[in-house]
């Protein structure tokens, strides 16, 4: 009975397997990313520069502050104690876990700057409008961001700083969405994951779009209730990309 247990666990652990970003490289550096399953075993939880998430599980609730950065109802969108370093121009590397190849949608990754003065160890945006997209791909020649251009990046998700951005500290939001039961709201699956980093350089780039998260998604937004059964393009939601012209 009990290698029953065991294996009926197992088999719902696989099912169940979503992921997280498990090393980050900015530039040429490493860093570690936040692992739920071994981090929050520890108290205090290993410090990183990657906020805290609970476990693997994803976002659903549109209007959740924990849209934001993955965090949980006991430690909401908590600042990591630590900051990773990357100049302008160069590319940040997101490594996630295995990604579940049904589990298929768009990546975007957004950035916000912490208010002069404010350290980013110690930033909550909450609902403010501070936040910039700079990447975002949906599909490229039928084949979807998650999991099909993931997996064969081997996981590793590449987004560049743009080259003006103003020298700073940022939160690099990084986002999944999983669109596998999105044909009606609630359904679709968040799973975004917030880094801390320190841009430097000496770009003046501030972008004009500004949106809050949560808020910027809503259930009539496009590309939030899809069906990844029909053919052709998918525009991922929220804002437009900023490339860091002037
Ligand atoms: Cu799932």
């Amino acid at each position: 009975m009990l290698k029953l247990i065991t294996f009926v666990s197992l088999l719902v652990s696989q099912v169940a397997a979503h992921g997280w970003v498990q090393e980050i490289t900015l530039g040429s550096k490493v860093y570690t990313g936040f692992l739920p399953n071994t981090d929050n075993a520890q108290n205090p939880p290993p410090a990183r520069i990657v906020r805290r998430i609970p476990d693997f599980n994803p976002i659903t609730d549109l209007t959740r502050i924990d849209l934001q950065c993955g965090g949980s109802p006991t430690y909401q969108t908590a600042p990591a104690p630590l900051v990773g370093q990357i100049a302008a121009g160069e590319t940040a590397k997101l490594n996630w876990t295995a990604w579940p190849a049904n589990h298929k949608g768009p990546v975007l990754t957004y950035l916000a700057k912490a208010p002069e003065g404010v350290d980013i160890t110690q930033w909550l945006p909450g609902t403010d409008a501070v936040w910039f997209k700079i990447d975002e791909v949906g599909k490229e020649n039928g084949r979807w961001a998650a999991s099909d251009l993931l997996t064969a990046a081997s996981g590793v998700w590449s987004v560049k700083i743009p080259e003006n951005l103003a020298p700073g500290q940022y939160i690099l939001r990084n986002e999944i969405i999983d669109l596998h039961s999105a044909t009606t709201y609630p359904g679709i699956q968040f799973f975004p994951s917030c880094a801390q980093i320190e841009v430097t350089g000496s770009g003046t780039g501030v972008p004009t779009e500004l949106v809050s998260i949560p808020g910027v998604y809503t259930p009539e937004s496009p590309g939030i209730v899809w069906d990844i059964g029909v053919e052709g393009d998918y525009t991922p939601p929220g804002p437009s990309v900023w490339t860091g012209e002037v």
